[in-house]
């Protein structure tokens, strides 16, 4: 049974209708308003072999703060739903993507303890018209929407492209290997502690 969630949630500051399929690697279709935010998301799904149908928009007349962080509020709620009580999946997954001078390490536990350690530094603010500052405000907001620890390491790197190319497709990847189904746990949850 493919594992799925649906998630809508509409404030004064956005409205976002994610659909996220764990078990397919059919194409996304993914439309936030903004479009550098699309092609990094478009990343992660690819790489991280999940379907994404998002349809998202904000206040980014303001600027694309609310509507970065609220993509990573309702990806992180998505995964959560998905995820369930987390039987029989490996719980840990680490990814280390280079793109051309660039190499990005993520690791992550699917732990129910949020946290995120965010080691990456941008020589620029931004890129295009993107604040790249908003990169750790998603993943934070997805981390602790998701519960899981998340570590993301810029290894080494300088163009600003790259390195957040490298940094998205490293977390799909990552997050791909920690939710596979692990037959030897027989569904069950992956602690000594029998919970998660
Ligand atoms: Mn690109």
């Amino acid at each position: 049974m493919a594992r799925k969630a649906t998630i809508e949630r509409k404030t004064k500051e956005t409205a976002i209708t994610l659909a996220l399929n764990l078990d397919s690697s059919d194409p996304s279709s993914i439309d936030t308003g903004i479009p550098f935010i699309n092609h990094m998301l478009d990343l992660m799904a690819a790489h991280g072999f999940m379907q994404i149908q998002l349809k998202g928009r904000g206040d980014t007349e303001i600027d694309d703060h609310h509507t970065v962080e609220d993509l990573g509020i309702c990806l992180g709620s998505a995964l959560k739903q998905t995820l369930g009580q987390k039987e029989g999946i490996r719980r840990y997954g680490e990814a280390t993507v280079p793109m051309d001078e660039t190499l990005v390490r993520v690791v992550l536990d699917i732990s129910n303890r949020p946290f995120l350690a965010y080691r990456v530094k941008f020589k620029k603010i931004t890129t295009g018209r993107f604040d790249l500052g908003l990169i750790k405000e998603f993943f934070r907001a997805l981390a602790f929407n998701a519960g899981i620890t998340l570590h993301i390491d810029l290894l080494s790197g300088e163009e600003p492209h790259h390195i957040s190319e490298a940094v998205f497709k490293a977390f799909g990847k990552a997050l791909d290997q920690a939710t596979r189904l692990e037959s030897r746990l027989n569904g069950k949850p992956p602690s000594t502690k029998g919970l998660l």
